[in-house]
Order: structure tokens, then C-alpha cells, then sequence
């Protein structure tokens, strides 16, 4: 008998098993004194919340041990520093990593609960935008399961990425208030807060030591409070913690006002203050320049830069040795400024001279770049920084005279280069360029796929390779398989283990042993009943959040992620249009039964992100509608993709649409999400697709379009759309029908902006690549058909999906980058020691 939940892979030994009791205990206690509630006015959320806090208490055991752990072997420790943590939901994850789930599901059914209703009531924690925030969670996970002691350090958002809902085919914007109904697995460490500073002016005064010192006195002061996540790792007694900071007041009151009677103004400064973790803000590079946004980066800086040191300084070492104890990684330039403030505290602080300062901060951060595009490289403008932050800037210049003084004398730079690596962007509007900074300051800078790490080094840091060409490497961007398999998909989870044990579990290239089942028709069987029984939960799950009947035989076509143009969603939804219209025309076309599925958010301010999505609902609007093609086409817009929907779409999934520009996607992760669920793959030799395609095997995934090299040729040469119109007529029918109103629903005119972005600039080459995507899009359709021939080529993309997992990622970090240790992991069921009521 199969397993039909983590149980195989994660057996209770008999210790644990004797807890179980003392569980059922504790958890009975949670629901009466912590929740409030006696056993005759139970509901769902009740048994949720006291569920939350028992596996607190298992959680703050573990991770207390850990804790010790530390404190007795004292290892080199590593800190992730990243704006954004998108953990979506907490509990069934941690039920699994704990190897708790069934016996947790067990007792439930005891007092006639399910567990899967019950884990529905937690809200995501949305605090991040996509693909970065999700990564630092994964990274998570990874670290803790493979007993690296690492470390999350971010801001504790009041409301996380905006809730998304759909009127009249646009997006609008609801606050996600994620902590409303408390958040059980936190623990709130009141004791542990740093302030922060920001305004005010530097000062000069001459040392003891009769050296010139510099100090900075702000004139506005914040708290940073610490809210700490425990972090377990799977199978393993590690708990590790996310440190997520909350901006307090640093007076309840200013009793200034207060006392000349304006009571208001007292308690609105107060609530100002705390404005700085009110909300993450969307990933937008129009919008770049906020003071808020820059405020939020120091502030977490500051308080973590604190935090770390104290922890350090427990242990009597002397600062040079730093280096030896902790690593710091920038999840992007958004904590650069980090560099900046440790040299404050080196040089004001502690007094030291400039080069020994230097010396540990350059051996202490690296760094990781998430993005090739230009506009969306972080700047600030000098005078804004100067306001906020003054004696950061003056050391900013520093390491900038310092550093364009070396590259000169080296003589290995031209004038232009020199002026591309400076930190300052000069021009009538001087800017701080962070990614400079932080490659400047960071002894690695890597980016996250192959191809994306070799176009940094080509394009936005091309004159940095010459001055440190050994700082620059790559590491391939990875996915928790405990999520993204065990979680959501736990019938793929159990039939692999059936086959292949569970060793997969945590490593993941054990997954290749499945390739020798690959021609058996038992297996196959097996696996089209698990894909069809995935396909049928998501039918059921865009029922009700759409009101939409899907035929869940259908080819399921799915691409959810952020909304930007370089995704190319456009290309997509131009494709089903052209479809749409095909059997239109041919009414008796045999045609591949196929369900498209959008899912994402558009910052609220990209107005062509926006339109698209209006766009994709209005076509859906149309072609849901008619009859004539019913039976064939659905198009499917699913509103508020968050985490955990992706839990919910991607083991029901057929076909991964991966289309970006060649040259845009610096990695992709939910291309490797799909991979792992036996999705197949349409895409470009973009990012991660690339390194895909070397696994699979060029028989296994759908590659189409333009290469890198060809999209900057063409964009050379100078690109003009109209060609490709002209040559393909059916092409240029649908751009009419956009153009002629067919989808605007009583709004015309309303996608002229589309029409015409397609027709005169088409920055992101649409045009170019949609003959290319629309045949390829055919040979799936034509291949899908064959179902013995599609389940072999899933099973392959599973048994091949070895490399995307983030413990690969997180076991190259460690060694090539941080030098941190991977500890032995001690075997869960050891530390177990539940309090006995
Ligand atoms: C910038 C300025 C002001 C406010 C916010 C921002 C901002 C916030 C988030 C800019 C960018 C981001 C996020 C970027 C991101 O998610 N990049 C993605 O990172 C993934 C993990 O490496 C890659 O797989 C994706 O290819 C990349 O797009």
C-alpha cells in the first residue's frame, strides 16, 4: 500500500511516537488557554491557531538547541541580507520538516478535523515581489536542512505584496494585511532592538589619539525590534531564524509636544516613525527614488550590522578576524548600503584607519545581481542620499576616490571605463550607483544562472572584470524540493519514493534513478493517474476562484509570474488569439483540447504591465463565451497568484511558458517548479531554461525563438516590427483586431497603447519570435496528443530536475563563496523534549 502523505519518507521513530501524547496534550492546552475555546464551539481557524502554537513550542525547542549548538562550536556563520522574504504559508511545511505531518493529521482526524481544511485558514506571508523574495526563502530551507548556520536578516512588513482582484478585466490594489489575525510561529524578542539613525550632519573632532575622527549626528532616531521565524530544516534537529525587523518609535511620546499641550502631533510623530516598515514596496522601476524605500534599506542594514556584531563581539575576538566568523550576502544592491555603514562603524566608531577598515569589509559581503537590465539597476540621487544619509556619502566617496584613483594608476582602464565604474553617475543629475558600490565593496559577485552571469561580465560590469576579474562567478539559482514537491504535490512525492526510496528528498540528482522506469506501462500508468488526479484538484480550484469550467483532459498551459513586458505575457495571449481565431475559421480543425492559465501581479504603477492584463481578461471574456470553440480553448486568468496558489497550479500543470527576451530572464524559478512537477517546458534559451535544456535533453523541452546574440544583432541593426507583420498574414489580422476593438468590451480605443507598442517599437521583440513560438506552440499540441510519448518526456523532466535544487545552490555558496561549514545533522527524534503539563 502506497503512502499517500509523507509518511515513508519521513518515518516518526518511537520516541517520537511517545511524544505524540504529550502533543495531543499540549496542543489541547493551546486550544483552551491560548486560543480560548472549549471542545463544543470548535471551527477550522480554532484548531489552526493552537495547532500553530504547539508546533511553536517544537520549534522554539529545536531551535534553542541549535542556538547552543552555536554558541559550543561557534562556526562561521552566515547572513542573508535581503528587502524581501516571500515564505508564503509556514505550518504544513514545517509539519513535514519536522516529520510530523501524519501524526499531526492523525490526531485531527481524532476530533474530526482534516488537516487540509485546517492549514487553508494561514494567510501567506507575502513579503517580497517574486522571484528574489522566493529564493531567499528557499535558501532558507536549504540552509537549515543541510545544518549550515545561516541566517535570514529583513524587514518585518506590516502589509506584504498588495492583494490582487479583477474588475472589469483590470487589476486594483488591496493592502495585505498578513499579520491581522496574529502570527503563531513568531516570536517576538522584545529584548533585542537597535536604533537607527537618519538626517542630521557629521562632525569633526580630533581623537585622543590626536587623529581626525568623524562623527555622525542624526536628528531623527528609529528603533529597529526583532521578530525572529524559526527556520527548520528537513530531517534534521536544525532550526535556524529569519530576523525580520519592526520600526518602533524611539519615544512612546514626544514629550516636547506633549507638554506644550498638542497631544496629536505627539502620537503622529510617533506613528511616522514606524511608517518605515509599513509596507514592502512593489517592484517597480518607474518608481525608483523614494526616500522610503531608501530609509527601509538602512534601517534593516543598520539593525542587522548591529545585531551581528554584538553576536561577535560575545566571543572576544579581535574585529580583523571578522572575516573568519561571519559572511554576508547581498540579495541584490538593495542592502549595499551595508557596505557603507560597516565602514562607518570601523572608522567612527571603532577608530580605525581606512585600509584595515577596508581590508575586513572587502572580506566580509558579496554579492549576487539579479537583473541585466539597465533601467532597473538601482540608483540614488546624491542629493536625497546626502539628506538621508550624510556621512554615508561622505564614505562613499571615499571608496570611490580611493578605488578610481587605483584603477588609474594601474592604468588598465580607459577614460570611458573609468567613468562606467565609478559610484557616481555624474550629469546634471548626480546618482550613487549601488550596484557599483557593491561590487566594489564585495569579494564575489555572482549572478544566478549560467548565461546571466556571463552577460554581466559582457555588458553592465564589463569594465570591472578587467580591474577584478576573480571576484565574478556563477550560481545557478535552485528551488526547495520540501516545497516544491513533498508539499505540493505528495502523490508525485510518495509514487517517485515507492519507485526509488527517499533519499531524493535531500538529494536531489537521486531523482535520475527513476530514468530506468521510464518505458515501464505500470509506471507510466501510475503517473498519468497522479498528473490527472493534479489536473482534476486545479479544475476544481479555478472553479471557484473564477467561476470558470475547465476540462481538466485538456493540454493545461500555464505561465505565472510578475507581469513585466520582458515576460512577454503578450506573446502568449497574441498566440491564443491567433488560435482563437483559427478555429474560428475552421470550425471543424482538429484541434488539441488546451486550457491557458495566466496567473501574476503588475506593479501598480506600469501602466503597459496593467493594460496587458486587461487584455488577457478581456480575451478570456471573448473566448470563454463562445461556443465555436468550447470544447477547445479556455483562457484562464487566476487573481492574486501568491505562493501558495503556485502550491496549488503547478503540480496540475502540462506545459511551463518560460518566453522571455532572449537575455532578459536573469534566472527563472518557476520554470524549474514546473520541471520538478512533470511540466514540460515552451521557452527560450533564456536564464535557468538554458541550463534545462542542457539537463532534458533538446527531445524533452520546446526551445524557440531568437538567441541572445541574435536579439542584440537585430536590436543593432535596428530592429523594425513591421517587417515581421508583413510576413506572417495572420500576425497582422490579430494586431487588427486589437486595434479594431474585438476585445475591448465597450472601451475602445483601449488597447491602441498595445497595438502600437507592437507595431512601432516592440522593445522586447515579439514580433520577431512569434512565428517561431506559434510553430512550436503547434508540435505541442501535436505531441500531446500521443500520451505515452508526453508521459515519458514528463517523467524524464523529473528525473532529470536533480540540478534545481537550491541544496546544490546553497552547498556552492558555502564552499566557493562563504566558507561556512555544513554541520552533521543530528537526527530529529533526539532533542525532542515536549514540556509535560
Ligand atoms: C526596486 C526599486 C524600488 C523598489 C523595489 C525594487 C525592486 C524590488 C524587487 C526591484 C527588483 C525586485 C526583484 C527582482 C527579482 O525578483 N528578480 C528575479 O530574481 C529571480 C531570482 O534570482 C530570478 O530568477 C529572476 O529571473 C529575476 O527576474
Amino acid at each position: 500500500m502506497v503512502v499517500n502523505n509523507p509518511r515513508l519518507i519521513n518515518l516518526l521513530s518511537e520516541e517520537q511516537k511517545a511524544d505524540l501524547a504529550s502533543m495531543e496534550k499540549q496542543f489541547a492546552h493551546h486550544l483552551e488557554y491560548t486560543i480560548g475555546k472549549n471542545r463544543y464551539n470548535l471551527k477550522n481557524e480554532d484548531i489552526y491557531k493552537a495547532l500553530g502554537h504547539t508546533i511553536r513550542d517544537f520549534l522554539i525547542d529545536r531551535l534553542n538547541f541549535t542556538q547552543e549548538r552555536y554558541r559550543e562550536q561557534n562556526p562561521k556563520k552566515v547572513f542573508y541580507f535581503s528587502l524581501e522574504f516571500l515564505m508564503g504559508r509556514t505550518l504544513m511545511n514545517a509539519l513535514i520538516n519536522l516529520g510530523l505531518y501524519e501524526t499531526i493529521q492523525e490526531m485531527l482526524r481524532g476530533i474530526g478535523f482534516d488537516l487540509t481544511d485546517v492549514l487553508e485558514f494561514e494567510t501567506d506571508a507575502g513579503l517580497g515581489n517574486g522571484g528574489l523574495g522566493r529564493l531567499a526563502a528557499c535558501f532558507l530551507d536549504s540552509m537549515a536542512t543541510l545544518n549550515v548556520p545561516g541566517f535570514g536578516y529583513g524587514i518585518r512588513y506590516d502589509y506584504g505584496i498588495f492583494n490582487q482582484i479583477i474588475a472589469n478585466g483590470s487589476q486594483l490594489e488591496m493592502p495585505d494585511h498578513w499579520d491581522a489575525d496574529g502570527v503563531p510561529y513568531e516570536v517576538v524578542r522584545s529584548d533585542i532592538s537597535f536604533s537607527v539613525g537618519f538626517f542630521g550632519h557629521t562632525e569633526t573632532r580630533v581623537s585622543g589619539k590626536g587623529k581626525i575622527q568623524h562623527d555622525w549626528v542624526p536628528d531623527e532616531t528609529v528603533l529597529a525590534s526583532a521578530h525572529d521565524y524559526p527556520i527548520p530544516g528537513f530531517n534534521t534537529s536544525t532550526v535556524n531564524y529569519l530576523r525580520l525587523w519592526a520600526a518602533k518609535s524611539s519615544e512612546e511620546f514626544n514629550l516636547d509636544y506633549f507638554n506644550h499641550g498638542d497631544y496629536m502631533k505627539a502620537v503622529q510623530d510617533k506613528s511616522i516613525s514606524e511608517n518605515i516598515s509599513k509596507v514592502l514596496y512593489p517592484n517597480d522601476t518607474t518608481e525608483q527614488g523614494k526616500v522610503l524605500r531608501l530609509k527601509q534599506q538602512y534601517f534593516m542594514v543598520c539593525a542587522s550590522l548591529q545585531d551581528i556584531l554584538i553576536q561577535f563581539r560575545e566571543f572576544k575576538y579581535n574585529l580583523k578576524d571578522l572575516p573568519d566568523f561571519i559572511a554576508i550576502q547581498l540579495n541584490d544592491t538593495h542592502p549595499s548600503i551595508g557596505i557603507a555603514e560597516l565602514m562607518r562603524i570601523f572608522l567612527d566608531n571603532e577608530e580605525m584607519d581606512w585600509e584595515p577598515a577596508w581590508e575586513i569589509v572587502t572580506k566580509v559581503f558579496s554579492y549576487t545581481n539579479h537583473t541585466v537590465l539597465p533601467e532597473a539597476l538601482e540608483s540614488w540621487r546624491v542629493e536625497l542620499f546626502e539628506k538621508l544619509l550624510p556621512r554615508h556619502l561622505e564614505i562613499i566617496y571615499e571608496i570611490n576616490y580611493r578605488f578610481l584613483t587605483e584603477v588609474r594608476n594601474k592604468g588598465i582602464l580607459t577614460e570611458s571605463e573609468i567613468q562606467q565604474v565609478s559610484i557616481i553617475e555624474e550629469g546634471n543629475e548626480k546618482r550613487v550607483r549601488m550596484a557599483n558600490l557593491a561590487v566594489i565593496g564585495s569579494y564575489r559577485v555572482n549572478g544566478v544562472a549560467a548565461l546571466h552571469s556571463d552577460l554581466i561580465q559582457k555588458t553592465i560590469f564589463h569594465a570591472f572584470t578587467k580591474v577584478f576579474p576573480e571576484k565574478f562567478n556563477n550560481k545557478t539559482n535552485g528551488i526547495t524540493p520540501r516545497r516544491w514537491l513533498l508539499q505540493s504535490n505528495p502523490n508525485l512525492a510518495n509514487l517517485i519514493s515507492k519507485k526509488i526510496g527517499n533519499e531524493f528528498t535531500t538529494d536531489l540528482y537521486r531523482l535520475k534513478d527513476l530514468e530506468k522506469f521510464v518505458d515501464d506501462a505500470d509506471f507510466q500508468n501510475d503517473w498519468k493517474q497522479v498528473k490527472f488526479t493534479a489536473k482534476n484538484e486545479l479544475a476544481r480550484i479555478i472553479k471557484s476562484e473564477t467561476g470558470i469550467t475547465i476540462d481538466p483532459s485538456s493540454l493545461i498551459d500555464v505561465q505565472i509570474k510578475r507581469f513585466h513586458e520582458y515576460k512577454r505575457q503578450l506573446l502568449n495571449i497574441l498566440r491564443v488569439i491567433a488560435l482563437y481565431r483559427r478555429i474560428k475559421e475552421n470550425p471543424n480543425a482538429e484541434v488539441t483540447p488546451r486550457t491557458v492559465v495566466f496567473g501574476g501581479k503588475a506593479a501598480p504603477g506600469y501602466y503597459m504591465a496593467k493594460l496587458i492584463i486587461k487584455l488577457i481578461n478581456n480575451v478570456a471574456w471573448v473566448v470563454n463565451r463562445d461556443k465555436d470553440v468550447a470544447e477547445r480553448l479556455k483562457v484562464v486568468f487566476i487573481p492574486n497568484y501568491r505562493v501558495s496558489l503556485a502550491e496549488k497550479i503547478i503540480p496540475g500543470s502540462n506545459l511551463s511558458e518560460q518566453i522571455s527576451t532572449a537575455g532578459t530572464e536573469a534566472s527563472g524559478t518557476s520554470n524549474m517548479k514546473f520541471m520538478l512537477n512533470g511540466a514540460l517546458t515552451i521557452g527560450t534559451l533564456d536564464g535557468a531554461n538554458v541550463e534545462i535544456l542542457e539537463e532534458v535533453g533538446a527531445e524533452n523541452i520546446y526551445i524557440f525563438g531568437l538567441h541572445t546574440e541574435e536579439v542584440f544583432r537585430m536590436k543593432e541593426a535596428g530592429y523594425n516590427p513591421t517587417n515581421f507583420i508583413h510576413q506572417n498574414e495572420d500576425l497582422h489580422r490579430i494586431l487588427l483586431m486589437i486595434r479594431e476593438n474585438f476585445f475591448s468590451m465597450g472601451e475602445p480605443g483601449v488597447f491602441s497603447p498595445i497595438y502600437d507598442s507592437l507595431f512601432y517599437t516592440d522593445n522586447y521583440l515579439l514580433m520577431a519570435d512569434f512565428t517561431s513560438y506559434d510553430e512550436t506552440q503547434n508540435r505541442v499540441a501535436q505531441d500531446f496528443r500521443d500520451e505515452t510519448t508526453w508521459t515519458k518526456k514528463s517523467i524524464l523532466n523529473v528525473a532529470r530536475s536533480g540540478k534545481f535544487s537550491s541544496d546544490r545552490t546553497i552547498r556552492e555558496y558555502a564552499k566557493e563563496i562563504w566558507k561556512v561549514p555544513l554541520l552533521d545533522t543530528i537526527p530529529p527524534q533526539t532533542i525532542y523534549k515536549l514540556p509535560q503539563n
